[in-house]
C-alpha cells in the first residue's frame, strides 16, 4: 500500500516534515520519495507543478488522490489507516477537540515565524524599517509566550493534547525549525522541554532533516525573539 505513495519533499520544510513523521508512525515506510533543492528552484519544476499547482513542497499523491497540504495529506494517512501503527486522533471529545484546535494554530505560529524569517531573508538590510521588524518580532512572542503556557504540563506522554497525536505531528516541526533558526531555549523553557522530550522519538528521529546536520552553524535570526 505505501507503493503507491509518492512523496516530492524539499528537506528542513517543516510541512515535509510533517507527513514524513504520518507516514513512519503508520508505518507506511517504503513509499516513493523525491528530495528536492529550494536553492535550485526544483519546486517549481513541472513534476511538482502537476501535483501541486503552487509549486510549493510537499507534494503528495496517494495512486491518483493527490493532496498537497500538508495537514491535508497528514489526516489523510491517519483515516485511511486508522487501525495500522500509532493512533494519532484521540477518541475523546475533549482529546479530539483540543487536538484539532492546535494543529490549526500551527497555522498562525508558522505563519508568524515565516514573517520574522522571510523579512530577514527576503528584504535587503539597508531597506529594513526598524518599526516592521520590531512588530513582527513582538507578535512572534506573543504567539511563543501562548505555546509555551499550553505546554505547562508538557512530560513524557503528556503533549498538546494528551498522548502524541496529529497536534504534535503537525507542531513539532515548526518549533524544531524555530530552535534551528536561534530561538533560546531559556527564554521558553517549556517548548525546550517539549523539543527534547519528543526529539529521539523514532518518527522524529527518522524523518530529522538532513540540512540542519550539514550546516556549520545554526542561523540566529530568532534570536532575542
Ligand atoms: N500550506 C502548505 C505550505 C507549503 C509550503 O509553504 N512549502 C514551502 C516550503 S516550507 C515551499 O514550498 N516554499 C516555496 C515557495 O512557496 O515557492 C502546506 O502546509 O503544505
Amino acid at each position: 500500500m505505501a507503493k503507491s505513495m509518492y512523496l516530492l519533499w524539499g528537506s528542513g520544510s517543516p510541512p515535509c516534515w510533517r507527513v514524513m513523521i504520518t507516514l513512519e508512525e503508520k508505518k507506511l515506510q517504503g513509499y516513493k520519495h523525491k528530495l528536492l533543492s529550494f536553492e535550485k528552484g526544483e519546486h517549481k519544476s513541472q513534476e511538482v507543478m502537476d501535483i501541486n499547482p503552487r509549486g510549493q513542497l510537499p507534494a503528495f499523491k496517494d495512486g491518483d488522490n493527490i493532496i498537497h497540504e500538508s495537514i491535508g495529506a497528514c489526516l489523510y494517512l491517519e483515516n485511511q489507516y486508522k487501525s495500522q501503527g500509532t493512533k494519532l486522533i484521540p477518541d475523546s471529545p475533549a482529546e479530539q477537540a483540543l487536538m484539532y484546535q492546535r494543529m490549526m494554530e500551527s497555522n498562525t505560529l508558522s505563519e508568524k515565524i515565516g514573517t520574522v524569517l522571510y523579512y530577514h531573508m527576503l528584504v535587503p538590510e539597508g531597506e529594513r524599517h526598524d518599526s516592521a521588524v520590531k512588530r513582527n518580532r513582538e507578535n512572534l512572542t506573543a504567539e511563543l509566550q501562548l505555546w509555551e503556557k499550553y505546554l505547562e504540563n508538557v512530560a513524557a506522554g503528556s503533549y498538546l493534547a494528551g498522548a502524541f497525536s496529529l497536534a504534535d505531528v503537525v507542531v513539532y516541526p515548526s518549533l524544531a525549525y524555530a530552535f534551528q533558526y536561534g530561538l533560546s531555549a531559556e527564554r521558553y523553557p517549556k517548548i525546550a522541554k517539549y523539543y527534547n522530550l519528543l526529539k529521539d522519538r523514532p518518527s522524529i528521529k527518522a524523518t530529522c532533516p538532513q540540512k540542519w546536520f550539514q550546516q556549520e552553524q545554526r542561523a540566529e535570526m530568532l534570536k532575542g525573539i
